[in-house]
């Protein structure tokens, strides 16, 4: 059996900044970034920020498709009983739906698209997979939000990622406004990974896909992220997107305007850093929040030869 070294320790006894040790942006070995559908601009905001916007990545008419087939999900009485579903902690309303692109045939394609898959393999410099795939439905009036974390945190300590190589898009299926429990990242948190204080409980995706609590920051870590970093609010109309680091620190506060705030998320892993078993935590977690099929998804024409 092969050990993979622990490049990012977390849910020790105390909290713990590790330097990261990584790219943020994958080169081949000689040259410039790979060749997609970022501009070199868009590449380098990336790199410094950790994050980058694009505004109208898919169309009005794909963003109807793709709200009614959101719909079409959460009305399903069967799909409801399922552990992909995931309900509200304050009401008895769906929160997020995982793994939409194995449920639906409209989300398996968007996520090979080139304007997802190309951009995720420019950026990862390697072929990829959807390690994760959701509907965030943020509903009105009660839509409760996400605390403070880092996505890599997770992926790292319960299902094993050994890198930061992987990414996220969220994609607006409504407008995302200042009100309604939109995205905040700290710009450039990305750098420094947050070992987090506090074991991983067996099982603990039953409870922190409603409420997170193991590998989350504590409160002074947290000011003095805000303090040297700031803090980004994502707005934008139904169709644009946010590109982001796994090692982002992010969150979004609740949503108690009647407007709900619903986003495809869809996470992108390179190839080339699959997990095997996690570094913190008791077992691994189910496939359909943590994939354990590698299988690339196919590159169309913008692939660099
Ligand atoms: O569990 C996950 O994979 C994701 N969900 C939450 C609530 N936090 C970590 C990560 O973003
Ligand atoms: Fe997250």
């Amino acid at each position: 059996m092969t050990t993979i070294t622990d490049l990012y320790p977390s849910r020790g006894t105390a909290e713990t900044l590790t330097e990261r040790c990584d790219p943020v942006v994958w080169r081949p070995p000689v040259g410039r970034a790979a060749p997609g559908p970022l501009s070199r601009t868009e590449i380098a905001s990336y790199e410094r920020d950790g994050f980058v916007s694009t505004e109208d990545l898919v169309t009005p008419a794909e963003v109807d498709a793709f709200r009614a087939e959101m719909h079409r999900l959460i009305d399903d009485p069967v799909l409801r009983e399922d552990e992909r579903t995931v309900i509200e902690p304050d009401s008895r309303e769906v929160r997020s739906i995982f793994e939409i692109h194995k449920l639906s045939r409209v989300f398996a394609d968007l996520v090979r698209d080139e304007r997802l898959a190309g951009r995720a393999r420019q950026i990862l410099g390697s072929d990829v997979y959807v390690h994760q795939s959701r509907v965030n439905v943020k509903p009105g009036f009660r839509g409760s939000g996400f605390y403070w974390h880092s996505d890599f945190e997770t992926w790292h300590a319960e299902d094993g990622l050994p890198r930061m190589r992987a990414l996220s898009v969220s994609i607006a299926l409504t407008d995302n406004r200042d009100t309604n429990g939109s995205l905040m990242i700290m710009p450039g948190s990305h750098r420094t990974f947050v070992g987090c204080a506090g074991a991983t409980p067996a099982d603990n995706y039953k409870t922190s896909l409603r409420m997170q609590e193991a590998g989350t920051p504590g409160d002074q870590a947290l000011a003095e992220m805000a303090v040297r970093h700031g803090i980004r609010l994502f707005t934008g109309r139904a169709g644009s997107a946010t590109w982001f680091d796994s090692n982002c620190m992010h969150g979004s506060g609740s949503n108690i305007t009647p407007f709900p705030r619903s986003n495809l998320f869809i996470v992108f892993n390179s190839v080339e850093n699959t997990p095997a078993e996690p570094f913190a935590a008791p077992g691994r977690r189910p496939g359909f929040i943590a994939a354990r099929d590698f299988t690339p998804l196919p590159a169309g024409d913008n692939r660099p030869v």
